[in-house]
């Protein structure tokens, strides 16, 4: 739009064109508010009755809170204004009405359920929480790619649409693709090792994963968007450092670049990035920790995964992101490496946040024998996977790497106590639209 000054732009003294929506109208008697406010912040519209032309102090009383408006007039200062100014208008005008009825309170004066704000995410993130949140979602995103740059990781985009699944564990959607069977894809994890054979060695990708998990919980999304890393040469331990290093440089940005979000969120005093280096414990130590603290009814054993409330007394008895290493072999996918001198133990690890898993990764089989038994061994048929297994005849050198959760990142990062706040639109169990 033309001429147009942002609310936070505008200082006293100057004549400017405000376009925004109405957040609230205060009506005094001889003397009115309108508040106006745009992606920088809020203004004060001054309406004195006696002194301003009618039709002028209608149009800008009447309007629906909502409404997007536009308002020419001179900047003023004013102590007793939210921001310090206010603008005294020559025009206004109603460049979008709304209705008087909104499914939701955009000034969060009135709580909203989350499937509600959800099905009005429009509404819902002209609330400053909302915004806050999706804006360091986007820092997070640049913090994390620059992250991969200085790691020599180039970005890459894998299909979606795929022949076979990976991830044992969870269920595929099935698709039809052109009269065959086809699925959404479970995770880049295939085509990124592909890649990081090819010359290009270390490559990253941000793109979305599907999941057709039956459970409905406040951490799992049915389409969630994973940041994976992959690097040729690189064994689980250099795996680690590099996702160390991305997930403190996600925090350091936001840190840096997003002040006033965290405080919309409240959080501005206590957001400090995660301390360095993460403890690694072995999945053994993991266990014999978890069983002592007796938080747990039975005793894990040996092969066991860690159930919630395992990784939660884990969490709290560390405080702080760690690694867990060396996972039993068995419960690992079947493109992490064993360690060499013990098959039942695996080069797999998850990063973990006090409240959650965050990442898994590993070193991958790049030994081609091996890697077909391993297909067996999960009950997966090699020959669906000649694409991926054929490539290991022509040189693929030993590599590792993982996958973060980004919405996972987020939640934990901003203490966000459903997952679903940090995606526009999420998609799980009940919801498809919007
Ligand atoms: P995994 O299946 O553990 O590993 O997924 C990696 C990370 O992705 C996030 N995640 C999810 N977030 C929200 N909802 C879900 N349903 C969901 N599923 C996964 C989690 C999880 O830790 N190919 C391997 C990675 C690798 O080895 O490189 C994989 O996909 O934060």
């Amino acid at each position: 739009m033309e001429n147009r000054t942002y609310t936070a732009d505008a200082e006293p003294g100057d004549s400017v064109t405000v376009a925004g929506w109405v957040h609230e109208v205060r009506d005094l008697g001889g003397i009115a508010f309108l508040i106006l406010r745009d992606t920088t912040g809020r203004i004060q519209v001054k309406f004195e009755k006696e002194e301003m032309d009618d039709d002028l102090v209608e149009t800008g009383l009447e309007v629906a809170r909502e409404s997007v408006i536009s308002v020419t007039g001179q900047v003023e200062e004013e102590p007793r204004a939210p921001t310090g100014v206010e603008v005294t208008p020559e025009s206004v005008e109603v460049v979008s009405e709304a209705d008087t009825e909104l499914p939701l309170d955009p000034s969060g004066k009135v709580d909203a359920e989350l499937s509600t704000r959800l099905d009005n995410r429009t509404l819902d993130l002209r609330r400053e929480e909302g915004q806050a949140i999706f804006e360091i979602r986007a820092e997070v995103l640049r913090g994390v790619r620059e992250a991969f740059r200085e790691a020599d990781a180039t970005e890459i985009n894998t299909p979606k649409i795929v022949a076979t699944g990976t991830e044992g564990g969870t269920e595929l959607f099935p698709i039809t693709y052109f009269g065959r069977e086809a699925f959404m894809n479970q995770s880049p994890q295939l085509f990124k090792q592909l890649i990081a054979g090819s010359n290009l060695e270390r490559v990253f990708e941000i793109g979305p994963i599907f999941r057709a998990e039956e459970h409905n919980t406040p951490r799992h999304l049915n389409e969630a968007t994973s940041i994976d890393f992959e690097g040729a040469f690189c064994d689980h331990h250099d795996a680690m450092d590099v996702c160390e290093s991305v997930v403190v440089s996600a925090y350091e940005a936001v840190a840096e670049n997003c002040e006033t979000q965290l405080e919309a969120l409240d959080l501005a005093e206590e957001f400090e990035p995660p301390e360095t280096p993460f403890p690694r414990l072995s999945y053994e130590e993991a266990i014999e920790r978890i069983n002592a603290t007796g938080e747990l009814d039975e005793q894990l054993v040996w092969g066991d995964d860690l159930p919630t409330e395992g990784e939660k007394a884990l969490g709290d008895d560390v405080g702080g992101h760690y690694f867990i290493t060396d996972w039993p072999a068995e419960i690992k996918p079947f493109y992490i490496m064993d360690h060499d001198d013990d098959a039942e133990l695996s080069t797999g690890f998850d990063m973990m946040h006090p409240r959650m898993e965050l990442v898994s990764g590993g070193q991958r089989e790049h030994r081609r024998e091996q890697l077909i038994e391993g297909f067996e061994q999960q009950g997966l048929d090699p020959d669906a996977f000649e694409y991926y297994t054929k490539m290991f005849q022509y040189g693929i050198p030993p590599h590792a790497g993982w996958g973060l959760g980004a919405e996972r990142l987020l939640m934990t990062m901003l203490d966000l106590g459903n997952i679903r706040e940090a995606v526009l639109f999420p998609r799980d169990r009940q919801r498809l639209s919007p």
